[in-house]
């Protein structure tokens, strides 16, 4: 990776508050530079996800590799995810974000997100129709459709052999384009986050302080402890590596807040900076784009706690064991876009019987802590990568 986009990036986020703060409402002037980088990073997950991943199971030889891979990649997705929430509700529990705010409801009604139910979110995944999965953007139905494509063209072999070379042409191609639009990766940074310096003001901001602080820390816990410990110890790499490696895509997600449109720079990322195969990147960061979602489980956990303290309810042990199971299947349920975990709390608060009119309180702050929960998210796949593929002894010093 060229060093110069670390620091381009860090002068965006620098230049982007600077604008916020001196022109406020006005900076939203500068929104179609972000607009612009998101569209165009955007317009290549489809064909990206179906070509990498097809080339990534044909290239993974047999099925047995590929069911080992999906095993370690889904148990260290429970297992983080699992951890995530339990930071969540201790940060939550010390931070006390729900005492003192002196906010008062706006006689706001929120409605409860209905569960699918699990049967029929596994049976969702299977497309009905998958060019419709792919004009839909249906990541889980595109990604299941192309892990069966793959799985078709190594059991036909020879004669199939036309269609693998067409899907590893597609995929150079798609990884040719996202490298270019890795370019704008500084001005999209700076053209999403100064509109949105711009729109928060103190008073906005201060009464919900302790909630933003509590986020900030459950973060920089999850990723500074689970991630550090699971990239040095399992995947063998040095953390210093690891983090500047895919800060381009921590970027991106931060201000997008959203890991489905930031998919195409983290997988460049894995690839370029961390050495990750493209067997490995195409399944575990597609799946982990839409079903690993530490930071949305971190949210889900501080949310509870704010919405029950804000109401002066204390939380029964079997209460919180709720929260732990209903907020790690909203994190898996919540989509990589803008503002999925707040849709999902709805499904949190309920399985509590909490009063979801709580959400209210938080959903003015959403695009700040969606930035942190989509950050953390985005790592968290990438630290999968990592643990599933892990350095061979000796190169990860090479390389850093
Ligand atoms: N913005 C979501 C994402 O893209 C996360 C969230 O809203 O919780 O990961």
């Amino acid at each position: 990776m060229k060093k110069n986009l670390v620091v381009q990036i860090i002068a965006a986020f620098i230049l982007a508050i600077i604008v916020g703060v001196i022109f406020g409402e006005k900076a939203s002037v500068v929104q179609p530079l972000g607009d612009l980088f998101l569209r165009l990073i955007k317009f290549i997950i489809v064909p990206l996800i179906l070509s990498s991943l097809v080339v990534g199971v044909t290239s993974a030889g047999d099925i047995n590799q590929l069911g080992r891979l999906g095993g370690k990649t889904i148990s260290y997705y429970l297992i983080t995810t699992f951890i995530a929430i339990i930071i969540g509700l201790l940060a939550g529990f010390i931070f006390q974000p729900g005492t003192g705010t002196g906010l008062t409801l706006d006689g706001a009604k929120v409605d409860a997100k209905e569960t699918e139910g699990v049967i029929a979110t596994f049976l969702n995944i299977i497309p009905t129709n998958p060019i419709e999965a792919m004009t839909n953007g249906a990541v889980l139905q595109i990604i299941f459709f192309a892990i069966f494509l793959g799985i078709g063209i190594t059991v036909v072999g020879e004669k199939a052999k036309p269609v693998q070379v067409f899907f590893e042409g597609f995929a150079e191609v798609m990884y040719k384009i996202t490298s270019m639009i890795m370019v704008l990766v500084p001005l999209g940074v700076f053209g999403l986050l100064a509109p949105v310096v711009g729109s928060y003001g103190a008073s906005v901001l201060l009464p919900l302080m302790k909630v933003i602080m509590a986020m900030v820390v459950a973060c920089i816990v999850h990723v500074g402890i689970t991630y550090t410990i699971a990239v040095k110890t399992l995947g063998k790499m040095s953390p210093i590596r690891f983090f500047k490696g895919i800060f381009p895509a921590a970027s991106v997600a931060f201000s997008t807040c959203s890991s489905s449109g930031t998919l195409p720079i983290t997988m460049k990322n894995v690839q370029e900076n961390l050495g990750i195969s493209n067997k490995t990147s195409s399944f575990v960061l597609p799946l982990g784009a839409t079903i690993n979602m530490d930071g949305t489980a971190i949210y889900q956990g501080i949310a509870v706690m704010f919405v029950a303290q804000y109401f002066g309810i204390n939380l029964t042990f079997s209460q919180i064991l709720m929260v732990v199971l209903v907020g790690t299947l909203a994190s898996i349920g919540a989509a990589g876009v803008p503002g999925a975990g707040l849709i999902m709390l709805t499904m949190t608060l309920a399985a509590v019987n909490l009063p979801l009119e709580g959400i209210a309180l938080v959903a003015g702050i959403d695009r700040i802590l969606d930035m942190f929960r989509t950050s953390v998210n985005v790592i968290g796949d990438t630290s999968c990568c990592v643990v599933v593929e892990p350095v061979k002894h000796g190169e990860d010093s090479a390389a850093s």
